[in-house]
């Protein structure tokens, strides 16, 4: 089977290790949105096709849940529709190229793109100085304590996930108010028992599907890397606000994007964090820090920071990554 024509064609330089195999990321057309629901009621050709693709599971980014901030709305021109966003998995035998190709056959999307893997950002001499990023977060816990507030600002930490006994960071951990320990996805957002934040990649990093409500860490190396950023978010943080006037109770969401059997030196994350930001904004997060990026330009990814800037307001900081995103 051969697409009706090209739309996509990947980047120059992008090899099968800058994206996740098997994964389309689809902006569906509004008047197909309906028709995932209920595969059974597609035409011949459009079957045809996705049975070509075995197609598998094809998921909502976003739960649509969260408190949107609806002033936000007004006067802004870019409204996003965030339920046209779809990840798209397919078992057959076939690039990524010519997949995504055959999925515009359908008539059905507006674009597919390859969900682009996303690596850790080396902060500036990473590997010299983790010993000061600890100090440094040791000042800003210190910091915290000296002046705990009544208003509650939360920090997520879309990254590799973090050591949650750690213990100058284990009582800042942001609880989820919402979300009781009983095996029920208690606020709907889609993810169950997610008291603690989520660990999207799960025990393995080629199963997209074993994510877990346990976003801790279990090895060093590369695995550390949230953990240095949470120093360094909180280090920014302190700074910027200073400690004299507004105090307030700093609280760290986590969640996980590096899969337990990664090895210490992986520098990829094994499922794409900006499913962590989305997470993250839904949940109430005011700041969400993304130490990290792809050289590939992403119009789903720029969709999803634009999300979550226009309708949850939140701050997103990014250190040397995202390098396309300012162009
Ligand atoms: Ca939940
Ligand atoms: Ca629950
Ligand atoms: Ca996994
Ligand atoms: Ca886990």
């Amino acid at each position: 089977m051969q697409p009706k024509r090209r739309y996509f064609k990947l980047p120059v330089g992008a090899n099968s290790n800058d994206y996740h195999r098997n994964i389309i990321n689809v902006k569906v057309k509004p008047e197909f949105l309906n028709l995932l629901r209920n595969l059974e009621s597609a035409s011949d050709e459009v079957s045809e096709i996705l049975n070509y693709l075995e197609i598998g599971k094809i998921r909502p980014v976003s739960s649509g849940k969260g408190n949107r901030n609806r002033n936000a709305r007004i006067g802004n021109p870019s409204k996003i529709e965030i339920s046209l966003y779809q990840t798209f998995e397919y078992n057959g035998p076939i690039n990524i190229e010519k997949a995504i190709n055959l999925l515009y056959s359908t008539g059905m999307v507006e674009y597919a793109e390859p969900a682009y893997v996303e690596k850790i950002d080396f902060v500036p001499n990473d590997s010299l100085i983790a010993q000061q990023y600890y100090l440094d977060l040791v000042k800003a816990i210190d910091a915290w304590d000296i002046t705990m507030g009544d208003t509650s600002v939360v920090i997520a930490i879309v990254d590799s996930g973090v050591d949650l006994n750690h213990p100058d960071i284990s009582d800042n951990i942001w609880k989820n108010p919402n979300e009781p320990i009983d095996g029920v996805d208690n606020d709907g957002n889609g993810f169950i028992d997610d008291y603690q934040g989520w660990d999207f990649a799960g025990a393995l990093a080629n199963n997209q599907q074993d994510g877990d409500n346990n976003p801790d860490i279990t090895k060093g190396g590369g695995h550390e890397h949230g953990l240095s950023v949470a120093g360094v978010a909180s280090g920014v943080t302190n700074n910027v606000t200073g400690l004299a006037g507004i105090g307030y109770n700093t609280r760290i969401m986590v969640t996980k994007h590096f899969a337990d059997d990664q090895p210490e030196d992986a520098i990829s994350y094994a499922s794409n964090p900006y499913q962590g930001v989305i997470y993250a904004a839904e949940a109430g997060a005011d700041i969400i820090n993304c130490s990290w990026g792809s050289t590939f330009r992403s119009q789903f990814n720029q969709d999803i920071m634009n999300y979550v800037a226009i309708y949850f307001c939140v701050f997103v900081v990014y250190y040397l990554g995202i390098s396309w995103f300012f162009e």
